[in-house]
């Protein structure tokens, strides 16, 4: 299972947030010393469609991990190396930045500046990648790729902002950068702010931020993690109203963990045969044989073809059809999900994909295998 590290400065909502992603009913105290580490289910709309229509006994989610970072400090030495361990620790960063003002007496002074937040603990990454860089250049001397990563460091610039040439990345295979590691960023904001699009040419934190987040290709989620635990409170139902009212689609944990498979360069596709209906994680790019592998070694042994339908032409045949509402429908061949299939179907809609077919976020496969 993948692991994300929540980080940032104290009180930028850290542990509210990881209460939310992980379903967590109290949040952890703050400047907790002992991080938590929680596993989160990863919400899925699509998926829960699925599992709507194909009634399976179960229904499985992607999941991620989660590890709640004790806030960076900068210049207390014994905090910033436990923080610099934790982070090593991870495959992904998720930066929580504070778009909130805090009350009196809150850490870090009332107002937000989220792009200051953003400098600080990535200057904390960098100085930590430098220094490793330099310790190997006095240990085992300078080659030409490492003198490039300890200039560009040295510039105050991450390492996953430098271009490698193939030699170069060869050379450093072995070496990982903390400023190398998949980053989204949160900007936690107050509940009012919580605009899903403040009108271009907006001045301040959050356009700025926004900004940044473009010219440098960074995943970037708003959230308000104080309002969505209380919308997480809520029923279902109300939940669902509340969001809309707030223009906002989807909870967001969703659009956060979302944000974080893009950063990591995966994707998910679905499976619905049997007695399940399930989410699976691949990489961006993987061959369809290879994807079956995922499910079971014998799909990929024996791998005939796949059948894939893409969630979008699912759906819409599923809003043609009123088929998903019939009380008589019930499980497998009869229920509302394979008669959409049987429609997708004769509408031309479900592929037949030969092994190297790569697979898509979203694509609803069904592996034809023999062994
Ligand atoms: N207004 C507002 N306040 C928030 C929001 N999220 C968190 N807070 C408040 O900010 C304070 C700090 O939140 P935490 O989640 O404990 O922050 P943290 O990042 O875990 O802090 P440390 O563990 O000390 O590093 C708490 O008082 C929260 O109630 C938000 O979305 N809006
Ligand atoms: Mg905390």
């Amino acid at each position: 299972m993948l692991t994300c590290g929540l980080v940032g400065l104290p009180g930028s909502g850290k542990s509210t947030l990881f209460a939310l992603l992980t379903g967590l009913h109290d949040v952890p105290p703050p400047g907790g010393s002992v991080e938590g580490r929680r596993v989160a289910v990863v919400p899925d709309r699509r998926l829960d469609l699925l599992a709507e229509h194909f009634r399976p006994k179960k229904t499985t989610h992607v999941q991620l991990e989660f590890v709640d970072i004790p806030g960076l400090m900068p210049g207390e030495r014994s905090r910033t190396v436990h923080f610099l361990d934790a982070v090593r620790a991870t495959d992904a960063l998720v930066l929580v930045l504070r778009g909130f003002a805090h009350g009196p007496g809150g850490p870090g002074g009332q107002g937000a500046d989220p792009l200051v937040e953003l400098d600080t603990l990535e200057a904390e990454l960098i100085l930590a990648d430098l220094a490793m860089v330099e310790t190997r250049i006095e240990r085992s001397g300078a080659t030409a790729a490492v003198e490039r990563v300890r200039d560009h460091l040295g510039e105050g610039r991450p390492f996953s902002d430098l271009a490698l040439g193939p030699d170069e990345r060869d050379a450093l295979a072995h070496t990982s950068f903390l400023s190398a590691k998949p980053v989204v960023w949160v900007l936690n904001v107050a509940e009012g702010d919580l605009s899903p699009a403040p009108p271009a040419g907006t001045t301040g934190p959050v356009a700025g931020l926004k900004r940044a987040a473009q010219a440098r290709g960074v995943p970037m989620v708003v959230v308000s993690a104080e309002l969505e635990r209380e919308i997480a409170g809520l029923g279902p139902d109300d939940a669902a109203t509340f969001l809309a009212d707030l223009g906002l689609g989807e909870p967001g944990t969703a659009r956060l963990a979302r944000a974080v498979y893009g950063s990591l360069g995966l994707i998910s596709f679905f499976t619905t045969q049997g007695s399940e209906v399930r989410a699976w994680t691949v990489r961006r790019g993987t061959r369809v044989k290879e994807a079956a592998g995922k499910i079971h070694s014998d799909m990929e042994r024996g791998f005939i073809r796949a059948e894939v339908i893409s969630f979008d032409d699912y759906a819409a045949v599923a809003a043609g059809l009123a088929e998903t509402g019939r009380p008589d429908a019930g499980r497998g061949p009869s229920s509302p999900g394979n008669r959409i299939l049987v429609a997708a179907r004769e509408k031309a809609l479900v592929r037949l994909e030969g092994r190297d077919y790569e697979v898509r976020d979203g694509d609803i496969v069904s592996i034809r295998f023999n062994v």
